[in-house]
């Protein structure tokens, strides 16, 4: 069993579209573990972006990102990280093919409507940095 961080951006909430999303990961069978609509703040932001902060659309994205509220949420099933790429599809959403959540919903790369994480690394890191309390860091001490 596998848990993935899935966040619909500012302009997926505001088009409306936060019902149809999560009835396609219920779709797919996936369940629905936590989810919380959310203002980021610039510093929650840049840390979940921060792979990305030598890119030269940095600002714009955490500008973006920050721009509205978000729908945070955790995703749970067999291979969840993989099936909720495929199900919201490329980043460019030109080249994410129809049935795609991307394909069908977004037009342009700097808005396309929902993130989710690539990786296991980036899905722990993701889901304890928006969720702590959903697997609390073990104490050090
Ligand atoms: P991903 O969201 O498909 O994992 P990443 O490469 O991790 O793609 O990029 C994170 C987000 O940064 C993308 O979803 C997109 O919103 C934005 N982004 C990526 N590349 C570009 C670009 O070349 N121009 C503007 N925004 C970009
Ligand atoms: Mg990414």
């Amino acid at each position: 069993m596998e848990q993935t961080f899935v966040m619909i951006k500012p302009d997926g909430v505001q088009h409306g579209l936060v019902g149809t999303i999560i009835q396609r990961f219920e779709n797919k069978r996936l369940r629905l573990v936590r989810a919380e609509l959310r203002q980021l703040t610039v510093e929650q932001a840049k840390e979940h972006y921060r792979d990305l902060a030598t890119k030269p659309f940095f600002n714009d994205l955490i500008a973006f990102i920050t721009s509205g509220e978000v729908m945070a949420m955790v995703w749970e099933g067999p291979h969840a990280i993989k099936a909720a790429r495929s199900l919201i599809g490329a980043t460019n959403p030109l080249e994410s093919p129809t049935g795609t959540i991307r394909g069908d919903f977004a037009l342009e790369l700097d808005s396309n409507i929902i993130h989710g994480s690539d990786s296991l690394e980036s899905a722990e890191r993701e889901i304890q940095l928006f969720f702590p309390n959903l697997h609390p860091a073990k104490s050090v001490s």
